[in-house]
């Protein structure tokens, strides 16, 4: 099982080693070893500052129909299965998979070939204030499935009226050259227990599949008496999607008895289980009014975090019980929301997020983009695969309150906001549900306009020499006079470098010190100012940068945390723990 809830009753998975092999192929001579699968290369002794391509190759055995499933590979990955090759794929922080169709049953290899190079092939992963780790990062799955399966289900909550509904869209997909009748159930169920009571629901209906090709089921259910997910205050239900063949062409033997409801009434009527798909949803709706971002009804008071996907010694593959500690650290500091700068994160992040009442700002792959570094001829398509994967993956997040993208890109330019048009308008075609935002740094920024949220990242005493509030009232003012007016803002970063152990009687910059006296005015002024939703801070933990940065960065990290890459607090700690209980 990957996520931390079980996302399947019928469908099974393969049993997929956890030590994989691994060769560099760009160095000489080239190093072969077991390694651990999700892992970084580069926390691999000797491997620190591998740049390049390396193979990841295991072995198992099965077959039939399968789904092979990569949650992560840094950044471009080859994929063949014995010596067919698969495809590839681009970006370490989305989710891609291969369909399997009549795998002979044996013992096969599985290959990876993993780069983590920058050159002009890469628009995105680009030398950065962060690190771009290689190697399969997140985990792997192979799924036994039918010839047709369920690939996704969304759910949207709506209210109308005082009362809850689930507005659902089902995504199936018919492998083989046939057209293929099927039957589809939705069941929505609360989370008591490992599945749940039934809460509403349909009875299954029959589907026509297209040959070759995907379908797309619509249902809006209602669900009254269901309880709302309020911000801090989580409650979530599953939907269950469950696909149905005519039990005659089913194998004999079947599970009957051991199905959960759904499943078993649909059998009495001849109808045998042969996939699903459970998703994890809550009931709540955000909306912009005026310059306020509310959730069901409420305003937000944001007291937040950025958090880069990086742990010590485990590089961008983290494991859940180092996730769950970090969410253990900002809500001891008080924290009620992290922006997942500057890229999607693992599921198993937001699926902790969502049980513990976290707000999330999902942020599309991209940071400190150039004009010159946009106009590379694969930013566009590149950009659009990377929220289209996030959407599709996230989107019943109920943690996840506002979509961001392009991070302190060129927004100030008529070629940049161009871009952002093209690629916001996506966004809201996929998910009209929640609000879009960018996070700037320009005070010439053309794109104010095109979002719904306006969020600025603000480093007055840190890079700019001047008082925390008179710096808001400036940027606020012009902010007005340039597309933002009566729009909500979010001061989406905010912070001050301090080396960990750096202490100074001087109180200096870098020092332990200024770090915690800059972030008490940065926070006192930030939550005052009457225009901000709430303030962001840069950064929760340190994190490593590429070769580039160094000059600007001491240790090769941004040492803007509030803990360093081991999660060790800085003086500064204790302080905002007091101010975000106090303000
Ligand atoms: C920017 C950027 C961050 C980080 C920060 C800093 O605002 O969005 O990724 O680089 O500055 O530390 O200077």
């Amino acid at each position: 099982m990957y996520r931390l809830f079980q996302d399947h009753y019928v469908r099974k998975s393969v049993y997929l080693p956890q030590v994989w092999n691994l060769e560099t192929l760009n160095q000489s001579p080239s190093v072969v070893r077991r390694v651990p699968v999700p892992g970084c290369v580069e926390m691999l002794p000797g491997l620190g500052r591998y740049k390049g391509e390396v193979k990841l190759w295991t072995e198992a055995e099965f077959g039939g129909n399968l789904r092979l499933v990569f949650k992560g590979v840094g950044h471009t990955a080859e994929v063949s299965l014995d010596d067919t090759y698969l495809g590839s794929h681009y970006g370490a922080y989305g989710e891609f998979s291969f369909l399997l169709r009549n795998v002979n049953y044996d013992s096969h290899v599985i290959s990876v070939t993993a780069d983590n190079s920058f050159g002009p092939e890469s628009a995105l992963h680009v030398d950065n204030d962060y690190y771009s780790y290689g190697g399969i990062t997140r985990p792997v799955l192979l799924e036994q499935i039918g010839d047709v399966y369920i690939k996704w289900a969304h759910v949207t909550s709506v209210r109308e009226e005082g009362e809850w509904w689930a507005d659902i869209q089902v995504c199936l997909e018919n492998m083989t050259d046939r057209v293929q009748k099927v039957s589809l159930g939705l069941e929505i169920k609360d989370t008591d227990g490992q599945l749940g009571e039934k809460v509403a629901g349909s009875e299954p209906e029959e589907i026509f599949v297209p040959a070759g090709d995907t379908a797309i089921f619509q249902d809006r259910i209602p669900c009254p008496g269901v309880k709302a997910y309020e911000a801090g205050r989580p409650e979530l239900y599953y939907l269950h999607t469950v696909l149905y063949g005519d039990r005659e062409e089913k194998e004999e033997g079947s599970r009957t008895g051991q199905w959960p409801g759904q499943y078993r009434r649909a059998q009495a009527r001849e109808l045998q289980p042969m996939d699903d798909l459970i998703e994890r949803f809550g009931f709540r709706e955000i909306r912009v009014e005026g310059d306020r971002i509310l959730w069901n009804d409420k305003p937000l008071r944001i007291k937040g975090f950025n958090r880069h996907e990086e742990y010590g010694n485990f590089g961008s593959a983290v494991p859940v019980s180092a996730m769950q500690h970090d969410l253990e650290l900002m809500k001891d500091m008080g924290a009620n929301c992290v922006r997942t700068c500057h890229y999607p994160n693992d599921e198993r992040f937001l699926d902790l997020c969502d049980e513990q009442g976290i707000l999330v700002w999902e942020e599309a792959h991209a940071r400190g983009l150039s004009e010159e570094q946009m106009r590379n001829l694969h930013f566009m398509e590149q950009s659009q695969l990377t929220m289209e994967e996030m959407i599709t993956g996230h989107y019943n997040h109920p943690c996840i309150f506002v979509w961001g993208l392009l991070n302190e890109c060129a927004s100030n330019t008529e070629y940049g906001r161009d871009c952002y048009e093209k690629l916001i308008a996506p966004i809201r075609m996929s998910d009209d549900s929640r609000p879009v935002t960018f996070a700037s740094c320009h005070w010439n920024d053309l794109c104010l306009d095109l979002v719904d949220i306006v969020s600025f990242n603000c480093y007055p005493k840190w890079y700019i020499d001047q008082p925390v509030d008179q710096y808001l009232e400036e940027l606020m003012q012009w902010i007005r006079t340039a597309g933002g007016a009566g729009k909500p803002f979010l001061i989406s970063e905010i912070g001050a470098g301090a080396i960990y152990g750096y202490r100074s009687t001087y109180g200096d910059k870098w020092s332990e010190e200024y770090q915690a006296q800059a972030l008490e005015e940065q926070i006192r002024a930030g939550l005052s100012f009457a225009p901000a939703s709430g303030v962001i801070l840069w950064l929760f933990a340190d994190v490593r940068v590429d070769d580039g940065w160094f000059s600007r960065r001491p240790k090769s990290h941004n040492n803007k945390g509030l803990v360093d890459v081991y999660r060790r607090p800085k003086l500064a700690y204790e302080k905002v723990k007091e101010l975000f209980g106090e303000l």
